[in-house]
């Protein structure tokens, strides 16, 4: 929004606090895999980078330079970043094969718990002439047998139109563009915002440079990022995208389903746009 948030944020400083936000929510510690696991896995994946060191003869020159890239990725933070952009995808569609309600995808590196509770109609919190256009994202949570749930829990946060989110760029509120939406008895919730603007990975960390080095580009498209839950169902992460939106078509994450795919229309009499979308939720 402002050329000050540009000037300031730095890969160094989102990716020191995507790692120490990753650090207080970690699901499960190292410890608890079982050690032949750990033994296949990891050989596994040794095998293949020394089959891709064979079949393309990498030399010295090669392997320092992934050495110190590796190296930096630690000192900017950017393993979250890092890893969410590259791999995550992979681990929640297997994590998620059995589903039958709403697709899910990946969280990404800035989600934060315990955003503040709003009511099921709620505008999320937002500076003052908060840029972009007006979104009224509205819709039901049901399980799959059909049932309206109840006081279901829609987390939602997102970027603003320069494609920052608060608590991971300097000089956004707290809150910015986060809110955990109760939604009523019958499972509706109705959330005004702004539309986010796409999401560019930060060019001057260790990841830029891997972009830049293979000559890839930056980019992923605008999202909602939400998690969906109620009593007795399984909780889903998930993103929503823009119908012809930038990059919607090659997302550097690799994090859009069709089924994930919003489609707005304007609402009369306004400069906003509105849409409907329902959760359908697994049983837990
Ligand atoms: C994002 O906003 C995001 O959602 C992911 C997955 C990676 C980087 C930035
Ligand atoms: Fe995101």
């Amino acid at each position: 929004m402002t050329d000050n948030i540009t000037e300031q944020a730095t890969a160094a400083a989102s990716g020191a606090a995507a790692t120490e936000q990753f650090r207080s929510k970690q699901r499960a510690e190292a410890t608890d895999v079982d050690t032949k696991r750990v033994d296949s896995l990891v050989r596994e994946l040794l095998a293949a980078a020394h089959d891709i060191i064979r079949r393309h003869k990498v030399t010295y020159a090669e392997y320092d330079a992934l050495k110190s890239w590796l190296i930096q990725v630690g000192e900017d933070g950017e393993w979250p970043l890092f890893l969410d952009v590259w791999v995550e995808h992979v681990v929640e569609e297997v994590a998620n094969e059995n589903r039958e309600g709403s697709k899910g995808t990946i969280e990404g590196p800035y989600y934060v718990p315990d955003s503040p509770r709003l009511p099921a109609e709620a505008t999320l919190p937002m500076r003052e002439g908060e840029e972009g256009t007006p979104l009224l994202f509205q819709g039901q949570v049901t399980s799959v047998d059909g049932t309206a749930l109840s006081g279901a829990t829609v987390e939602i946060w997102h970027a603003e139109s320069d494609g920052f989110y608060s608590q991971f760029a300097p000089g956004l509120p707290e809150w910015n563009l986060r809110g955990t939406v109760i939604a009523d008895d019958q499972g509706n919730f109705k959330i005004h915002t702004i539309e986010p603007a796409p999401y560019q990975i930060p060019t001057d960390g260790s990841c830029g440079k891997l972009i830049a080095a293979a000559g890839w580009h930056a980019w992923r498209p605008a999202h909602l990022h939400l998690k969906v839950s109620a009593p007795g169902h399984q909780l889903i992460t998930t993103q929503l995208y823009f119908k012809g939106g930038e990059h919607v078509a090659d997302d550097i994450a690799s994090a859009v389903k069709p089924e994930l795919i919003l489609d707005p229309s304007p609402v009369p009499g306004s400069n906003g746009r509105e849409v409907t979308y329902d959760f359908v939720l697994d049983k837990a």
